[in-house]
Parts: C-alpha cells; sequence; structure tokens
C-alpha cells in the first residue's frame, strides 16, 4: 500500500478552532473513518478512488482515524499538523542553500538550446556561443533574477533529444560565466549533466521527470547535496500533450508528488532541499492547468516551497487569443502575479523586468 497522503484544501478557519477541508488518500478503510468522522459532526464523503473528503478539525479527523486504527491515527498526528501548518505559512522559505531569502523569487529562464518553444535561439548562436547565452543570463540578472535555471534541452513536444556531451556544452561555459553573480538552477533530467554543472557552480538541480527519466538522478542529488526541483509531467515530453487524463488532477499531481518526496527521501535526499512544481503544461489540457493553479495554494501543505512555471506557455495563448509565445508577456505577468498570492515561492519566467515589477505590487497587497 501506499504511503497516506494528507492534502488540505482550505484551512482558514483552524486557526480559531474551526474546521479545514481535508482530502486523505491511501487508507485502509476510508468508510470506517467517514463513519467516525462523520459522528462526530463533520461533513464526509469517499470518491471514486476511495479518497476521504471531510470537513473536521484537525483533532476530529486525526481522532476519526484513531478510533478505527491507533497506530495509523498515532502516525497520522504529526502529518495533519504539518500540513496544516504548510498550508497556513505558504510561501515559506527557498532552501536555505540556494542564498535567496526573498519568496516569491523571480526565476530567470535560460535557454541554451535552438528550439525552445518560446525563446529558441535567443540565447543560443552555435556559430558564436557562448557570448550570447553569457549576455543573456546577464540581461536576466540586471532585470531582477534571484535565480537564473540554464538548460541545454528543450522539452518542447517534439524537439530533438540531446545528448549529455551535447548539453554540458550548451550550459557549462555559461553556469561558470555567472556562478558568482547569481544563484544557479541547471535544468537537467541527466544525473551526468547536474554533477557536472554543479562541479561548474549550480546551485540547484531543476529535474522536469522527478528522477524518471534517469534512475542515477535521485542518488547523485543526495550525494551532492544540492536543493532540487521535484515537478510533475504525466507520460513524457514527445507524446505528453497527446491525450493527457486524469479523473481528479489536483488530487493525482499531489499524490505523485508526496510519493516524489517519498523516493526522494529513500535515496536520501533532504526534504528542506526539495521544492515541489505542478509542472503546468506537462502532459495537461488547459482545464487541467486551470484547476492546479486554482488548488494552487493546496500543494503548501507538502511542506516545500512550490515553484510555477507558466511563463508564455500554450495556456496563456489559448486564454489571451496570442499565438506567437513571445508575445505572451501580459498574460504571463497577470499569471505570476496571482500565483504569488496564491503562495507560490518562486516562478520561472521568461520575462525577469516585468515579473519582478508585478510581484512587488502583487506582494505588497498581500501584506495585512
Ligand atoms: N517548464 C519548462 C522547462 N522546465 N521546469 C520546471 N521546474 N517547471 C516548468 O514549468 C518548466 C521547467 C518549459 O519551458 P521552457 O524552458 O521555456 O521551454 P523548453 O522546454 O521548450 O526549453
Amino acid at each position: 500500500m501506499s504511503e497516506i497522503v494528507v492534502r488540505v484544501e482550505d484551512a482558514r478557519l483552524v486557526e480559531d478552532g474551526g474546521p479545514a477541508w481535508f482530502v486523505v488518500s491511501h487508507l485502509p478503510d476510508p468508510q470506517a473513518v467517514a463513519e467516525k468522522a462523520a459522528s462526530a459532526g463533520g461533513s464526509v464523503s469517499i470518491d471514486d478512488a476511495g479518497r476521504l473528503r471531510a470537513l473536521v478539525t484537525p483533532q476530529q479527523l486525526v481522532n476519526a482515524v484513531g478510533r478505527v486504527d491507533a497506530t495509523i491515527g498515532t502516525a497520522l498526528d504529526g502529518l495533519v499538523q504539518s500540513t496544516v501548518r504548510a498550508w497556513r505559512d505558504a510561501p515559506g522559505t527557498l532552501p536555505a542553500a540556494l542564498g535567496v531569502d526573498r519568496a516569491p523569487a523571480v526565476m530567470g529562464i535560460v535557454n541554451v538550446t535552438p528550439d525552445s518553444f518560446s525563446d529558441g535561439g535567443v540565447a543560443y548562436d552555435p556559430s558564436a556561443h557562448p557570448a550570447p547565452a553569457i549576455a543573456h543570463a546577464r540581461s536576466q540578472i540586471a532585470a531582477g533574477a534571484a535565480i537564473l535555471d540554464i538548460g541545454g534541452e528543450s522539452t518542447r513536444p517534439g524537439a530533438d533529444p540531446v545528448d549529455a556531451d551535447e548539453e554540458l556544452r550548451r550550459v557549462l561555459p555559461v553556469i561558470e560565466a555567472v556562478a558568482d553573480e547569481v544563484a544557479v538552477s541547471i535544468d537537467t533530467t541527466k544525473a551526468d549533466v547536474a554533477r557536472q554543472a554543479i562541479a561548474a557552480g549550480a546551485a540547484m538541480v531543476n529535474d522536469v521527470s522527478a528522477g524518471r527519466l534517469d534512475p542515477a538522478m535521485l542518488a547523485t542529488v543526495a550525494e551532492l547535496d544540492v536543493p532540487y526541483v521535484l515537478m510533475h509531467m504525466q507520460g513524457d515530453p514527445a507524446t505528453m500533450q497527446r491525450d493527457p487524463t486524469y479523473d481528479d488532477v489536483v488530487a493525482e499531481v499531489y499524490e505523485f508528488l508526496a510519493d516524489g518526496l517519498a523516493r526522494a527521501a529513500e535515496a536520501g535526499v533532504a526534504r528542506d532541499r526539495i521544492m515541489v512544481d505542478p509542472g503546468i503544461g506537462f502532459g495537461k489540457s488547459l482545464d487541467h492547468n486551470l484547476a492546479l493553479l486554482r488548488g494552487l495554494r493546496q500543494f503548501c501543505g507538502l511542506g516545500c516551497p512550490v515553484l510555477v512555471g507558466v511563463s508564455r506557455k500554450s495556456m496563456i495563448g489559448t486564454l489571451t487569443g496570442v499565438g506567437d509565445p513571445g508575445e505572451r508577456v501580459h498574460g504571463s505577468v497577470a499569471t505570476a502575479a496571482l500565483v504569488a498570492r496564491a503562495g507560490a515561492a518562486a516562478i520561472r519566467v521568461h520575462d525577469v523586468d516585468a515579473t519582478r515589477q508585478a510581484l512587488a505590487v502583487a506582494t505588497a497587497l498581500g501584506q495585512a
């Protein structure tokens, strides 16, 4: 059986002693727990996948589970408390090793690729490499990026796969040039690229495959002891947009990330090193992306800072009617402000200056 997963949909009333909306997955006997929670006065249902959804206080939930199985009840107590706390405290802080104390932080994208969906070739000219890429990275730093996400392989559906040597040839000189000026994240699914990028000065590994494309990835991150972005993707980049299907996208992405945190812990990656990312556009329709962004605050309950990458993606094009990804700045910036208010700790963007301005306003408005 998978580990029990606790999700909080809304915990605003808990501070005043009130109930929260909880969703609990993988309970051994959800029906029995539902009966106990209902008899304590909670509003309770069970979905087709056996998830318990209940409007109860944290103590009522723990008691209801404990009356069915005392051992599970005791084990769940800490998880329920920490999930509520993390939901309430969002956005939390970024992994200390990044040296970035501002949240939400702007992560500027540096695609050292010829074929990225929105800016392929902007930072990569094979005949002049690495000068244009370094210039682009420095312009992102000057515009206010707290982190730079440097990648040498596009994840766009249909992009050409790149081997580790080519990826390293693209990214290493850029990392070496700017690692003293900004926190650098290496955007790769390959353990060997991650290792060499960290040796060249990168501070974090951003892996859109959550360690599933390279079996050595999680152990390598554990050994390097660096922050790690754990992202959800349904399928793989080549096929992910063909027919993405979920019964309950928020529940399934949340359970995937909870499972990824358990896999990472097993491999030795400390939880306080991890950022989680729902993976907007990675095996998702417009409706899936909207549901994830509307429910974004729930992902804070995982207890890790949440990263969101939505900049210039096709959902922005569909909602705004703007076909050219390079022209999707306004919709992207509006989304960045909204996800920052929803609890995102870092936002991965192409348009750093515009996003920085929007976040300054959004965070000031959010302060009590
Ligand atoms: N999106 C892209 C690439 N890497 N990493 C994280 N953690 N989250 C994201 O949403 C994400 C990501 C895709 O965007 P981009 O890099 O602009 O395009 P491409 O993959 O074509 O290079």
